[in-house]
C-alpha cells in the first residue's frame, strides 16, 4: 500500500478529527496489473449502436442538456422531476444541500426538504388509484420448474398493509429497525414495502449469511422483530433458515439484545411440512396463521424525506461491515429515474432482475425502482442455471420478459454453456440487457449482446455501490452508443470527478481514482450509529470529494471503464468481501495465527479469493485442516466469502514497520512473480521463495 492517499487523508483529518480509519488505496501503477479483463483490454474505441429508441431521450444531445441542467441546478432539476411523485407536503424551494468537504463542517445531503412522502405509497397505492391495480406486480418462479404465483399491485398493496398492521401490533413504529432474512419469496419485497409504509427501518440479510453475520446485524440496529422464512431450496440442495436465524437470536440474547419476535413464512417449495422447523412459543410465529386476520387497510406513515428508509450492511476495506443508511425521498426520486431511463421502464413491462433483495440491487432495481414505474417483477427463488443453463431463457420466454438485468459473472458461466441452450428459447420479448455488480470483459458483453440479444438490444452496463443506491455511470439505451466493457457517460446529476494520488483532478482522457464531486439525490446519509467512520471512509481520503474505492480509466470521448477496486475489497461473482473480514474470520480458528487475503482473477467469479494463512509451530496445511479453515469462515461470515485457495505461508511478507506487503501477495496468487517489483524493503526477503516453493 502506497503512501499516496494516506498523507493527504490525515493532512484533512487533522483538521477534523474522526475515528476509524482514513482511505486506503493501491497505487495507480498497480492498477493495469491487478483488474479484470475488462480493464485490461485497451479502451477499445469502436462503439456499438443497435436500433433502439427511447421513449423518452430522442438523441445525444437530449441528454446532453438534461445532464448540464442537473448538474448546474441540481435542486430545479430534481424538483421537476420528483413532481412525477405522490408528495403529501410539498418541499421548500431551498430544498437541496451538501457538503462533501471535511474541512468545512459535518458531511451531509439533503434533498427534498421540507417534503414528506412514502416510497410505498408511490410504490402501490399510486398504481391502484390511477387504475393500474389489476397489472401484475410480482411473477414469482419458483426454484423447481413448474410453480408460480403472480401477485397483481392491487394484491401486493394489501398483503403488505396486512404485514404493516402486524408489525404495529408489536409495537412497531417510526424509526424503528425491522431485520428481513428471506429467499426470494415474493414476502421478501413485501416485507420491505410493509416496514417502509409505517416507516420501519428495514435491514435485508442475504439468505446466505452465516447466524454470527446475522446476529451482528440485529445487535448493530437492535431488531426486535425479525421476518424470515423456514426454508430454501437452491439448486437441489435445500436450506433450513430458521435454525440460522434461531442460532442468530441466541447470539444476540448472549450479547444483551433480545428479539421480541418472529414471523416465519413457510415456504412450501423448499419441500417439508412446518413440523420440520422448530418454533420457540411466544416469540416465533407463522406468517399464514397471523397475517390473514389482519386489515388490509392500513395508512400511510408521511415520512419527511430526510427520514431513514433502510439500512444495508456492506463490506469495506477495514472493520466490520457497514451500516449504509439511505432516506427517503432522495432514494425515491433516483430509484424510479434510473429505472425509467435506464431501462426505459414503462407500466406493465415485464422486467427481470436476477439479484437477491439482500443486496442493493435487489432493494433499488427488483423493488422500489421498478415498482415506481410500474412495471411487472419477475422474482426469481432460484438458481438461474438450475436444472440447465437454459432456465434463464425459459423464463424470459414464458414471462416474455422485456428487459433483464444480471451481473457479469452469469453471463460468463452461461458462455460457458453454449450457445444451444440460449438459441433453443424464444427471446424476441427482450428489449434492454443491463449488467452490474463487476467489471465486464468484452468477450462477455459481445456474447451476451450477439448471442443472448441477438444483436438487437442495448446493453447497459450500470456502474453504482450501494452507497450511491442508484445507477451513476450507465449508457442510456438508444441515446449514444455504447462500448463493450465501458459504462459510458453519467447519470443526471452525477458529477464524476477522475483523480491522482494527490487528489488533484485529471482532466481529459488518463486514469485514476474515481471520485465523485456533488450529492446526487441517493448518496448515502450516513454509516449508521457512525458518522465519523462515514466521513473518514468516503471523503477523508480526497478533499471535497465522495471517492467510491473504485479506480477507472477515461477515453477520448469522456466514455468511463471502471477497473475495479483500489482497496482491500474483492469482488466475488459482483459480491463484495472485504479482505479484512476473510482474514479475521480464518485466524479465529486456534491453528491460524495470522492470514492475509487478496484477490485474484478468476475465470467465472471475476474475482477469487486467495487466502495466505499462518499456522501455529507444528502444523502443516493438510486436507483436513484446509476444510476445518474453510468452515470456519462458512460459519463466520457465509459460503460465499469461503476461500478458493488457502495457501500455506509460515511467514508473510512484512515490511520492517510489520505491513503485510500485499502486492508482493497478489503477484504471487496471480502467478506473476517474474513481476514482483521492489521487495527490498521487506523485512524478510527470504519469505518469498519460501512462499513460491509452497504453492498450493
Ligand atoms: C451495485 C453493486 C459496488 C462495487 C463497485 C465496483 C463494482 C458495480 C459495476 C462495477 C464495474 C460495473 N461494480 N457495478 N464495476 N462495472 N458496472 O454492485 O453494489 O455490491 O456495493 O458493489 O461493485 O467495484 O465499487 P455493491
Amino acid at each position: 500500500r502506497s503512501a499516496n492517499s494516506l498523507s493527504e487523508a490525515r493532512k484533512v483529518r487533522h483538521s477534523r478529527p474522526g475515528k476509524g480509519q482514513a482511505v486506503r488505496c493501491r497505487p495507480l501503477s498497480a492498477l493495469q496489473q491487478n483488474v479484470s479483463a475488462a480493464a485490461a483490454a485497451a479502451p477499445a474505441m469502436e462503439a456499438s449502436t443497435v436500433d433502439y429508441k427511447h421513449s423518452l431521450l430522442a438523441s445525444r444531445e437530449d441528454y446532453d442538456k438534461m445532464y448540464k441542467r442537473s448538474i448546474e441546478d441540481p435542486a430545479a432539476f430534481w424538483g421537476d422531476i420528483a413532481k412525477g411523485y405522490h408528495w403529501e407536503q410539498q418541499w421548500e424551494d431551498d430544498h437541496h444541500t451538501h457538503n462533501f468537504d471535511v474541512t468545512a463542517g459535518r458531511i451531509s445531503t439533503e434533498f427534498f426538504k421540507g417534503g414528506t412522502t412514502n416510497i410505498a405509497y408511490n410504490c402501490l397505492d399510486r398504481h391502484v388509484k390511477e387504475g393500474r391495480g389489476d397489472v401484475d406486480c410480482l411473477l414469482w418462479e419458483a426454484n423447481d420448474p413448474g410453480t408460480e404465483r403472480r401477485m397483481t399491485y392491487s394484491e401486493v398493496l394489501a398483503e403488505v398493509c396486512r404485514l404493516a398492521n402486524w408489525l404495529k401490533a408489536q409495537g412497531i413504529k417510526k424509526g424503528d429497525a425491522v431485520a428481513i432474512y428471506m429467499p426470494m419469496l415474493c414476502e421478501l419485497p413485501i416485507s420491505m414495502l410493509a416496514c417502509a409504509r409505517i416507516g420501519a427501518i428495514h435491514s435485508v440479510i442475504f439468505a446466505g449469511f452465516s447466524p454470527e453475520s446475522i446476529a451482528a446485524r440485529i445487535l448493530d440496529c437492535k431488531a426486535k422483530v425479525v421476518l424470515a422464512a423456514s426454508a430454501v431450496k437452491r439448486g437441489k440442495k435445500a436450506i433450513d433458515l430458521k435454525s440460522m436465524v434461531d442460532k442468530a437470536v441466541g447470539f444476540a440474547s448472549r450479547d444483551g439484545f433480545e428479539v421480541e419476535k418472529c414471523l416465519v413464512c413457510h415456504n412450501t417449495s423448499a419441500g417439508g411440512g412446518k413440523e420440520a422447523t422448530p418454533m420457540k412459543d411466544g416469540r416465533d410465529v407463522w406468517w399464514d396463521a397471523e397475517i390473514p386476520s389482519h386489515s388490509s387497510e392500513c395508512a400511510v406513515e408521511w415520512m419527511h424525506s430526510e427520514d431513514p428508509l433502510f439500512l444495508l450492511y456492506t463490506s469495506g476495506s477495514t472493520g466490520k461491515p457497514k451500516g449504509v443508511l439511505h432516506s427517503t425521498g432522495g432514494y425515491m426520486v433516483m430509484a424510479g429515474t434510473t429505472s425509467r431511463y435506464v431501462f426505459d421502464l414503462q407500466p406493465g413491462d415485464v422486467y427481470w432482475c436476477t439479484a437477491d433483495c439482500g443486496w442493493i440491487t435487489g432493494h433499488t432495481y427488483l423493488t422500489y425502482g421498478p415498482m415506481l414505474c410500474g412495471a411487472t417483477n419477475v422474482v426469481f427463488e432460484g438458481t438461474p442455471t438450475y436444472p440447465t443453463p437454459a432456465r434463464s431463457w425459459q423464463v424470459v420466454d414464458k414471462f416474455k420478459v422485456k428487459q433483464y438485468y444480471t451481473a457479469p459473472t452469469l453471463i460468463r458461466s452461461l458462455l460457458s454453456s453454449g450457445n444451444d441452450h440460449v438459441k433453443a428459447h424464444d427471446r424476441s420479448s427482450l428489449k434492454i440487457l443491463g449488467t452490474v455488480g463487476e467489471p465486464i470483459n468484452p468477450e462477455a458483453w459481445k456474447w451476451y449482446s450477439e448471442v443472448v440479444g441477438d444483436g438487437r438490444c442495448p446493453i447497459v452496463d450500470t456502474w453504482w455501490q450501494t452507497e450511491t443506491g442508484a445507477h451513476m455511470i450507465t449508457p442510456l439505451p438508444g441515446v449514444f452508443p455504447a462500448k463493450p466493457g465501458s459504462a459510458t457517460l453519467p447519470f443526471f446529476g452525477v458529477a464524476p470527478s477522475m483523480v491522482n494520488e494527490h487528489g488533484k483532478a485529471i482532466e481529459g482522457p488518463g486514469e485514476g481514482y474515481l471520485c465523485i464531486k456533488q450529492a446526487w439525490p441517493s448518496t448515502i446519509r450516513t454509516i449508521y450509529g457512525d458518522h465519523d467512520r462515514y466521513e473518514t471512509t468516503y471523503f477523508a481520503g480526497f478533499k471535497g470529494l465522495y471517492f467510491s474505492g473504485d479506480g477507472c480509466r477515461r477515453d477520448e470521448d469522456g466514455y468511463y471503464w471502471i477497473t475495479g477496486r483500489v482497496d482491500d475489497v474483492i469482488n466475488v461473482s459482483g459480491h463484495r468481501i472485504g479482505t479484512a473480514e476473510v482474514e479475521s474470520a480464518l485466524t479465529l480458528h486456534p491453528k491460524c495465527t495470522e492470514a492475509a487475503v487478496v484477490g485474484y482473477e478468476h475465470p467465472i467469479k471475476g474475482q477469487g479469493i486467495y487466502a495466505y494463512v499462518s499456522l501455529i509451530e507444528g502444523e502443516e496445511l493438510e486436507d483436513a485442516l484446509k476444510k476445518e479453515l474453510t468452515l470456519t469462515v462458512r460459519s463466520n461470515i457465509g459460503a460465499f466469502a469461503a476461500p478458493d485457495i488457502l495457501h500455506w505461508a509460515p511467514g508473510l511478507p512484512k515490511t520492517r514497520s510489520g505491513k503485510i506487503m500485499r502486492r508482493v501477495l497478489r503477484k504471487i496468487a496471480s502467478k506473476e512473480e517474474s513481476q514482483l517489483g521492489d521487495t527490498s524493503t521487506l523485512a524478510d526477503p527470504g519469505v518469498v521463495n519460501q512462499l513460491l516453493s509452497n504453492r498450493p
